[in-house]
């Protein structure tokens, strides 16, 4: 490992990857709680459209002029939804992430018992057999899947949930978790994607409650390390975001992934685009 360490940096030296540089623009300002995020196209003219599910409605806003549309409010437990039971053996769950490869369809469902793995067989859910539990007794909230450099999949979680820790696993084993960050006050966002064009992911985290610093935030952190574990970090949002949740996409199809995060104590819905120079392409 001491002969490793110089030569990572001697390569990051040799073909650093771009710095990211991201200009905010507020499409709202007052959001409620701004709970949950999601990008598709509402109305069909092909560009990426903003979905907020607040604390009474469901709104989009629309790719462009970014008006504000109410689809739906005051739901209740009487408006019906058709649901199934996939596994009920968590005593606590917080969010999850939906994978799709050539094995079907798989979940990684981060709770209070660790990280579970679900995959769909014929219709059938099952706990994935070569994925154990991550299992440990803090607690986990947002897990994504991460690809490393060389293509290798790893595993970003906040920790405990709604936690001070941003950390990385290798799938299914618990012994492999590596703390990348300490300094948040309960953790509630979290994306892996290739914004720098590099190759391979980087990890977008916000959250919400002021640090020790007294800032709330989103940062985002790169690495070229094949391990995983040297990692640096650049701070997209300075203390005007509350970060309940956040999504990457590229919503003016520049070819650069842009940041949609929204704030629940600051009230606000934000575009970080992405003016990173010298994307690698
Ligand atoms: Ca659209
Ligand atoms: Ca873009």
């Amino acid at each position: 490992m001491p002969l490793f360490l110089p030569l990572f940096f001697l390569l990051s030296i040799l073909n650093p990857p771009p710095v990211p540089k991201f200009e905010a623009q507020v499409l709202d300002k007052n959001v409620s709680i701004g709970y949950g995020l999601a990008i598709g196209d509402v109305d069909g003219d092909r560009k990426p459209d903003i979905l907020l599910a607040d604390q009474k409605q469901i709104v989009w806003y629309r790719n462009g002029d970014w008006k504000r549309f109410v689809m739906a409010e005051n739901l209740t437990e009487r408006d019906s939804w058709h649901y199934r039971l996939i596994d009920s053996s968590m005593h606590m769950t917080h969010n999850l992430e939906v994978l799709e490869d050539q094995d079907g369809t798989r979940i990684w469902l981060g709770g209070k018992e660790g990280i579970k793995v679900l995959t769909s067989q014929g219709g059938n859910w099952q706990m994935a057999e070569e994925q154990p539990w991550v299992e440990h007794n803090f607690g986990v909230g947002e897990v994504r899947r991460i690809v490393g450099v060389n293509g290798q999949p790893f595993v970003a979680a906040i920790e405990p949930m709604h936690g001070n820790q941003l950390t990385i696993y290798k799938p299914g084993d618990t012994n492999s978790r590596h703390i990348l960050k300490e300094n948040m006050n309960q953790g509630h966002a979290l994306a892996g994607a290739d914004l720098l064009g590099s190759g391979n992911s980087q990890i977008v985290v916000g959250w919400r409650n002021p640090n020790t610093d007294q800032k709330v935030g989103i940062c985002l952190l790169a690495s070229q390390d094949p391990t995983a574990h040297a990692w640096q970090e650049y701070v997209v949002d300075d203390n005007t975001m509350a970060c309940e949740d956040l999504q990457v996409a590229d919503l003016n199809k520049d070819g650069k992934l842009d940041i949609i995060a929204a704030g629940r104590d600051s009230h606000n819905l934000i575009v970080y685009w992405n003016r990173t120079e010298k994307i690698a392409r």
